[in-house]
């Protein structure tokens, strides 16, 4: 019953910052996702024994390609298979139930915050048993293997019934399918002081959370309006679908506009929050008040000892370079632990396993903690939440009584996407040669500090990593330049700009960083080499 199939490599196999993420047609193209898998199952070597965590987002493809992915592992020899019911796992209930079940790692086929559908995006991301995602060590081995693959092992068995839970059996391979929502729900219970919630929503606490269509709609329905007791119907777009209704599944001012709108309208609710197609990441609005997700990161970090599984103390946070400085303040104050590290979450992993962080965050609407090993939308909110609920505070007062405390870093960022690879690749490699002759000069009353690549030494392994170039100015300010590694066509050029005020607090943002935009783009000529003189997506 397993079947040998020659194929033939393809050549673009290579993982990103989270997983592989390819059009959905490069992935349908025939034995593109079978390479792909039989490629991590012959560098992980021996299957048998081990037990992995499956599940997705839910986006077109998924159906097809989860019933390959169990009819594979079978065939290679895995013992078991855990997966959430109908393939439905958000990113963060993955990770919950490979480290609960101290299984041997987990798949989540998903594309994250890239859009769904046939002419959308497909992806795979692939954890080991810490609980991350793997490291670049591992995925270029994967990728080296894929370039040379010439068969894969399938199981010849019909498809299995994922609507129905309980176990199974394909072969000698057990298969699991489980309630895709309770064991996350019973990790957020632990944590947080759900009793304190329920209060708040019992007496007229109102909430909006957008589920974008996409993973964490049944989430949310069961959390906030099932066992917090949010009004029916807070939680919208909360059906997953294949396509995710046409929305753009990535939590930001840009592609959550009907949330925004709502917001900063008459009728806006006191809460607003949503998150991406795989519920990893969050973005948290007030009433006409929008939170950067730097500042999120800062805000949470100050408030732990408001949090139940926090409050005895926490080990330190990490954020990615590119993320704002507010943080660095934040732990500074509490004495505790700082690291920055590359963008990408897997980055994290060996600082939580070695006791040094227990919060984290990115500026692209990521924030988590050593729950798990994943970054965590719904245990965002939820935290936002529990602070509103424990201090009787708005989302707005909160935010300004921390500017109030530790200043304010002004911060946006400015992506230019669809560059061509190569004139994206030489915008870079140009930019990088002419750092060293930035240091020190003065431009437009901006004093340059340094003006250097962003070099990473993981304190635990001791691998190096190298990703994006950063220009500090001597007020603090910086200019950080990054190429996306997510995309699935062509090249996005990212810039980050940061400006810290002690007590300029309400400024606008892009009027804080109108000269330091016009620097960047002169610096590294972007204008000029990429035709682009705006941004396509500002956030
Ligand atoms: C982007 C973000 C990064 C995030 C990554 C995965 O990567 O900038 O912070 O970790 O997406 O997010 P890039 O390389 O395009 O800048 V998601 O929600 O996969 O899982
Ligand atoms: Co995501």
């Amino acid at each position: 019953m397993i079947k040998t199939i020659a194929t033939q490599p393809y050549s673009d196999q290579k993982m990103g910052t989270g997983g592989l993420r390819k059009k959905t047609k490069v992935v349908m193209q025939p034995n593109y996702f079978e390479n792909f898998m039989q490629s991590i199952f012959n560098t992980i070597g021996d299957s048998s024994g081990k037990t992995f965590v499956v599940g997705g987002d839910g986006r077109f493809y998924n159906a097809i390609a989860i019933q390959k992915l169990i009819k594979m592992a079978a065939a290679n020899g895995v013992a078991k298979l855990i997966v959430g019911q109908n393939g439905l796992l958000s990113t963060p209930a993955s990770s919950n139930i490979l480290l609960k079940n101290k299984t041997d790692g987990g798949f989540v086929l998903s594309a994250s915050h890239n859009p769904g559908g046939g002419n959308g995006d497909f992806g795979i991301k692939y954890a080991n048993e810490t609980g991350g995602q793997i490291p670049t060590s591992i995925s270029d081995k994967i990728f080296e293997t894929s370039k040379q693959i010439s068969e894969y092992k399938i199981f010849d068995a019909p498809d299995i019934d994922l609507s129905r839970l309980g176990t199974q059996k394909l072969g000698d391979m057990e298969i699991e399918v489980i309630d895709s929502v309770k064991d996350y729900v019973e990790m957020m219970e632990r944590i947080f002081d759900f009793s304190a919630i329920k209060k708040l929503f019992a007496n007229g606490f109102s909430m909006r959370f957008d589920a974008m269509n996409a993973v964490t709609g049944p989430y949310a329905i069961r959390i906030f309006e099932e066992v917090l007791g949010a009004t029916k119907g807070s939680v919208v777009h909360a059906i997953p679908l294949p396509d995710f209704g046409g929305l753009h599944p990535d939590p930001n001012l840009v592609y959550a506009k009907e949330l925004v709108d709502f917001m900063f309208s008459e009728h806006a609710a006191d809460f607003a929050a949503a998150n991406d197609g795989d519920g990893d990441r969050n973005m948290i609005l007030g009433k006409k008040f929008f939170v950067t997700p730097s500042d999120s990161l800062a805000i949470l970090t100050d408030n732990f000892k408001l949090i139940p599984a926090y409050k005895n103390g926490i080990f330190g946070v990490g954020k990615s370079a590119a993320t704002s400085s507010a943080v660095s303040r934040v732990a500074q104050a509490h004495n505790i632990g700082y690291y920055e590290v590359p963008t990408g979450w897997k980055y994290f992993v060996n600082l939580m396993d070695s006791n040094r962080i227990t919060f984290c965050g990115e500026e692209s609407f990521g924030t988590g903690s050593s729950h798990i090993r994943e970054k965590d939308g719904i245990w965002a909110v939820l935290f936002w939440l529990n602070i509103i609920a424990a201090t009787g505070k708005s989302v707005e007062e909160i935010t300004r009584e921390h500017w109030q405390k530790y200043g304010r870093s002004y911060y946006m960022r400015f992506d230019f996407e669809g560059i061509t690879t190569d004139i994206a690749d030489k915008l870079m490699a140009d930019l990088e040669n002419k750092l060293p002759l930035l240091n020190g000069k003065e431009i437009n009353g901006f004093k340059i500090a340094n003006a250097a690549p962003f070099v990473y030494n993981d304190p635990v392994d001791h691998s190096t990593t190298k990703n994006g170039l950063i220009i500090t100015f001597e007020d603090g300010s910086r200019i950080v330049y990054r190429l996306s590694g997510t995309g699935s066509s062509g090249a996005t050029i990212r810039v980050y700009l940061e400006r810290y005020s002690k007590d300029n607090l309400n400024a606008e943002p892009l009027a804080m960083l109108t000269e330091l935009l016009r620097i960047a783009l002169d610096v590294a000529e972007i204008p000029e080499r990429t035709g682009k003189h705006q941004a396509d997506v500002v956030t």
